[in-house]
């Protein structure tokens, strides 16, 4: 990039909006697991709404591709440019303010750059509740919750991070600023702008803010560990328990066997919660806006499970640490996965009524296509998103797994379609899945899609290679 070039956008940023040294902009061109690395000319770290308007305005002008960038948490390469050296990241990590509160509107406006656990803790200091919580909520941000529709363990309750936003701002590929930061539950006044730009992944603009949901703050909370045998049963139990507690479930995530032992192996000072043994194991969690006996609620309703033969064992966490470790065991698979090999990932959604036949379709099927490799199934199934992985060892050469992850997803996707699901829930297409989208769309929902980018990205200089 010429040197005058940056010399604009120190003018426009400042020194410490713009990174040029070489080992501090690669910091953002590899991701989480360790699976893309790219290159780009310069990093960009605008400090306000304005300034990522006259950044993109400049980037338009010289025609530079752009990649935004959030926490870089995400697992389907979105946020990474590409190997070419031309693709500027954009990131919002300097864009940390939480703009205003509102207990009464139920509402909190924040930049896109807040980490959503910062939104979690602001919520609680109004003694309100932000829901949406995942794994790395420490390090994602808003932006990319948003950019990604994220989902996490508590959907089935609250809803994806769509139902979460009433209004976003957004800038446009030419600088220019939407401003739809309205808190508003009903506003019917022409197409819903917002929606179009909640998952898009970065690709048609750059969410520069968000008005989000408040709830009422949960007084408290139980977690139990529960075996079973079967994701039949598991999906039993759900239903009972949805019956039974009604909105006080807010999650119901289950693992397999092989899951769980791959978090004792990798994971430290993990314990297993039931010393029986079991293919499944779920994690479930109630909570209430009053103080009600959740325990005893929950010990009922999994004694009534026993009975029924859907679990085998199960453990009602006796204190909040208890509570803790169940959940570290859960958060640590994706951890687990990465020291153990190297995951081929499935992420993926099918109606919950078909979720068993279709693991005990795609069990049978890779087992006989694949009988060496390693199934990690687990997911939030309280929702029907499944993260059907395989693992692969850590010494497969680069070939090899791109040819066993050209058949697995073949082989996978195939049966999600047949079971009238999807090949992309939570995690974002990406440079993922974006084959695998083209792949699987109707012809006309592409031709769609395609004139929604060329309306809003003629020139593809948004997260070009994304999605699309
Ligand atoms: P990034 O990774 O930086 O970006 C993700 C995508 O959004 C990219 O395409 C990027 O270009 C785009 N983007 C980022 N910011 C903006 C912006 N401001 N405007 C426009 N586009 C933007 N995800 C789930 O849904 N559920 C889970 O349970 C879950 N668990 C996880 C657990 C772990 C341990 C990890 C590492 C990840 C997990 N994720 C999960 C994936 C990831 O955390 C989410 O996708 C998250 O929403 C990404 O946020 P981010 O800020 O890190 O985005
Ligand atoms: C989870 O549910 C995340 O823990 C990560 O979505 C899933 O590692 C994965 O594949
Ligand atoms: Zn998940």
């Amino acid at each position: 990039m010429k040197p005058q070039l940056i010399e604009q956008f120190i003018a426009l940023l400042g020194q410490s909006g713009v990174v040029t040294d070489a080992e501090a902009r690669q910091a953002y061109c590899s991701d989480w697991l360790g699976k893309w690395q790219g290159a780009t000319p310069v990093v960009l770290r605008p400090a306000n709404t304005e300034q990522v308007s006259a950044a993109v305005r400049l980037c338009h002008t010289h025609n530079l591709p752009i990649v935004p960038q959030g926490g870089n948490t995400g697992m389907s390469g979105g946020a990474i440019p590409d190997t070419s050296g031309a693709q500027v990241v954009l990131s919002l990590e300097r864009m940390k303010r939480i703009r205003a509160v509102d207990p009464i509107n139920d509402t909190i406006t924040v930049d896109a750059g807040v980490l959503l656990a910062q939104v979690q803790e602001a919520a609680r200091d109004v003694d309100r509740l932000f829901p949406l919580s995942l794994g790395a909520e420490g390090s994602c941000t808003i932006g990319g919750n948003l950019a990604t529709n994220a989902g996490g363990t508590a959907v089935l309750r609250y809803g994806n991070m769509r139902s979460l936003a009433l209004g976003l701002e957004v800038v446009l590929v030419d600088g220019r600023i939407w401003d739809g930061l309205r808190g508003l539950r009903k506003d019917n006044t022409g197409f819903d702008l917002r929606d179009l730009f909640i998952g898009s992944e970065g690709s048609l603009g750059i969410i520069t803010g968000a008005v989000l949901k408040l709830y009422p703050q949960q007084l408290g909370r139980c977690a139990a560990w529960v075996g079973s045998q079967t994701p039949e049963q598991l999906t039993a139990l759900l239903a009972h328990l949805r019956s039974a507690c009604g909105e006080r479930l807010v999650a119901f995530e289950m693992l397999s066997d092989a899951c769980l032992q791959l978090v004792l192996k990798h994971v430290d000072g993990a314990v297993a919660p039931l010393s029986s043994q079991t293919a499944y194991h779920a994690l479930i969690e109630l909570s209430d806006t009053r103080l009600a006996d959740l325990a005893a609620l929950l010990t009922e309703s999994l004694g009534q499970g026993l009975e029924a033969g859907w679990i085998d064992d199960a453990v009602v966490a006796s204190n909040e640490t208890q509570a803790m470790q169940f959940w570290r065991l859960r958060e640590g698979i994706s951890q687990a996965q990465v020291r153990a090999g190297k995951a081929v990932k499935h992420d993926i959604a099918l109606p919950i009524s078909r979720l068993a036949a279709f693991i005990s379709e795609a069990d049978t099927l890779l087992g006989k296509q694949f009988p060496a490799l390693q199934l990690l199934n687990f997911g939030h199934l309280g929702d029907g998103n499944l993260h059907y992985n395989v693992l692969l060892p850590w010494d497969v050469s680069a070939e090899d797994y791109h040819r066993y992850t050209a058949e697995l997803n073949r082989a996978v996707h195939d049966l999600v379609m047949q079971h009238n699901g999807s090949i992309s829930a939570e995690h974002g297409v990406g440079q993922l899945r974006r084959d695998e989208v083209r792949h699987y769309k109707s012809p006309v929902e592409m031709e769609l899609m395609l004139s929604i980018k060329q309306a809003l990205d003629p020139n593809q200089l948004l997260n070009p290679g994304k999605v699309l």
